[in-house]
Parts: structure tokens; sequence; C-alpha cells
């Protein structure tokens, strides 16, 4: 039998030449991709936080453990990919992590779950200044801009991105979607005036097919 818990031990623990055997016979049982990388991925990098703030590890750790999840969703990659989608393009999206925030793995899922719901994605990287988001969205043709904030001291430059998407010559062609473990959607809403958030990956694709009018 798949062993689950296994999986998220050895990404809490940073064990990576476990990680791809471990998620490879998860698979190959049959296990739901989903459930994963949601209920013991996720949760395991949610133990490697709680263990950092409580300082009993440091960045090297943490770093091991990001190293680990994104080898094993790696694996993971071709079995969502495509599966959601008519192969119809459903629109444009340009998302990046704000600047000043390095971290990618949650933005790089929702880019794989938009993918796999039938959206063009441009992943635009981390670190991405307010007016990058601008030129790109505008260079793309993007209908939804998504942007991922990990960091509190993050919030000024959240607010920003969506004050110079809101206020450029492209304002009325695209919304503004925000996400990730710093942003609350009231935040997101009404502090920044974006015009959706999401909690979660899931909740990316519901909120963008709701703001194009697809769903
Ligand atoms: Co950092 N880190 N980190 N880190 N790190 C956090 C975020 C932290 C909460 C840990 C903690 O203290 N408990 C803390 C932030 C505290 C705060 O601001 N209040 C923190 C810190 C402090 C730091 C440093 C400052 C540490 C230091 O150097 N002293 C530093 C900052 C570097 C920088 O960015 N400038 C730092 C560095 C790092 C590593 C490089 C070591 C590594 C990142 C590696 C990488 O990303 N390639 C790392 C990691 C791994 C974490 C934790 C442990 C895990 C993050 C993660 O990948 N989670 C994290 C603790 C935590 O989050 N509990 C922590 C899994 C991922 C799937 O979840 O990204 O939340 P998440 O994405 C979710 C949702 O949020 C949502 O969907 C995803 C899937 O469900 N979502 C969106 C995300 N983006 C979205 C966009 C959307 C919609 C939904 O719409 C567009």
């Amino acid at each position: 039998m798949a062993d689950l818990e296994a999986i998220k031990e050895a990404v809490s623990k940073g064990r990576r030449k476990d990680i791809v055997p471990l998620v490879e016979a998860a698979l190959a049982e049959g296990v739901d991709p989903h459930v994963i990388i949601n209920d013991y991925m996720i949760e395991a990098m949610k133990e490697v936080g709680a263990r950092f703030e409580a300082k009993k590890i440091f960045v090297p750790e943490m770093m091991i453990a990001a190293r680990t999840m994104q080898e094993g969703l790696e694996v993971i990659k071709p079995h969502i990919e495509g599966s959601g989608s008519s192969g119809k393009k459903l629109g444009t999206v340009v998302i990046g992590t704000v600047f000043g925030d390095l971290h990618d793995i949650g933005k790089n899922l929702v880019v794989l779950m938009l993918q796999s719901s039938g959206f063009e994605v441009h992943n635009i990287g981390e670190n991405v200044p307010p007016e990058t988001f601008v030129e790109k969205a505008r260079e793309l043709g993007a209908d939804v801009v998504g942007m991922s904030s990990l960091l509190t001291t993050g919030d000024p430059h959240v607010k920003a991105t969506v004050e110079a998407i809101k206020q450029s010559d492209i304002a009325d062609k695209v919304k503004v979607i925000c996400g990730g473990a710093a942003v609350t959607e009231k935040f997101a809403l009404e502090t920044c005036g974006a015009d959706g958030y999401a909690p979660d990956a899931a909740g990316a694709v519901k909120v963008t097919k709701e703001l194009l009018g697809l769903a």
C-alpha cells in the first residue's frame, strides 16, 4: 500500500533520495496526485514552516525541504498536466511572485493548475517589480494577472503592484488576482483593490474562471 505518510516525512525532513520512488509508487497505485500534493506535501511544508518559526530548523533545512518537494512535484506534473483541459484556450494569465519574495512553489502549483485547466500561462518568475507585471501583461495580452506573496513584508509590494496595474493603460483589459500565505481576502480585495483572491491553487482556477465569465 502507498506510504503517503512517508511522502510527508520525506518532504518535511528533506530526504531527497526517497521522494521520487515514494511518489512514483503512490501514483502507480492510483493515488490522486492532488491528494499527494494537498494532503501530504503542503502539510509537510506547513510543519517545516512551524519548525522554522520555533527555531528548530534554519534556512538550509527549509531549502532542502523545498527542493525535495519540487523533485516530487516534477514526478507528479505529467499526471496533472492536461488532465482537466478540453484543449480550448480559456484565456491568458501572467503570473509572478511579488518584489522582494523568492518563494516559488505555491505560484508554480497555481501555474500548473491553471495550465491543466486550459489557460495559457506565462510564469514571469519571482522578485518581480510592479512595472514588470504591467509590461509583461501588456506584451502578452493578459486577461488576468496573478501575484503570489508569502512574506508579510511583501504587503506593500502587493498593493503597489495592484495599483500599478489599475493605474495603467491596460487597467480595463485585465483582472487582477492575489494569493499566497501572506495575503488575506480582505487585504487583497479591500486594501489593495484586487478583483479576486484565492487561498489555494484550485481556488485560483475557480476565481480566474469566475472573473472571465467562464464559471
Ligand atoms: Co520562507 N518563509 N523564507 N523559505 N518559507 C515562509 C513563507 C514563512 C511563513 C516561514 C515561517 O516563519 N513560518 C516565513 C514568512 C513569515 C512572514 O512573512 N510572516 C518565511 C521566511 C521568514 C523566509 C525568509 C525571510 C527566511 C530568512 O532568510 N531568514 C526567506 C525569505 C527569502 C525571500 O523570499 N526573499 C525565506 C526563504 C525560504 C526558502 C528559500 C528557504 C524556501 C523557499 C524555496 C522556494 O520557494 N523555492 C522557503 C520555504 C520553503 C518556506 C515555507 C516553509 C514553505 C513555503 C511553501 O513552499 N509552501 C514557508 C512556511 C509556510 O508557508 N507555512 C516559509 C508550500 C506551497 C505549496 O504553499 O506557497 O503557501 P504556498 O502556496 C499555496 C497558497 O498560498 C496558494 O496556493 C498554493 C497552493 O495551495 N497560493 C496562491 C500561492 N500563490 C498564489 C497565487 C494565487 C492564488 C493562490 O493567485 C495568483
